[in-house]
């Protein structure tokens, strides 16, 4: 191997470090069942919005009929997504969160 072929590999090994992961957005979903207080529950629970935050994007999705929680790295938005909707059914609302690529 000659000390071009070498230099090569290695910029290209740094190069892709330096990409940025792709992110994902966590989106909130409206529908006419689940309660205010339980959307503004989840928001404060999963997403560590302040009551004020919380109820402001709560308010967004019930008018505009989504809304975006937070953007994550692919592993954490699909754990976000499946911990909302779990902590939903269990409470057996149809609150619906879902995800999609930046
Ligand atoms: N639309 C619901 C109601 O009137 C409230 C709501 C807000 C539901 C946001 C889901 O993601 C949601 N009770």
């Amino acid at each position: 191997r000659t000390r071009q072929a070498d230099g090569d590999q290695l910029k290209e090994v740094e190069e892709i470090a330096l990409q940025p992961p792709p992110m994902y957005k966590v989106i909130l979903n409206n529908d006419d069942y689940t309660p205010m207080d339980f959307v503004v529950e989840v928001l404060q629970t999963f997403f560590s919005m302040d009551e004020d935050k919380a109820t402001q994007v709560m308010m967004a999705v019930h008018y505009q009929g989504k809304g975006v929680c937070g953007l994550f790295t692919a592993e954490i938005a699909e754990t976000k997504v499946a911990q909302v909707n779990n902590y939903a059914r269990l409470h057996e609302h149809p609150l619906l969160c879902s995800m999609e690529q930046e």
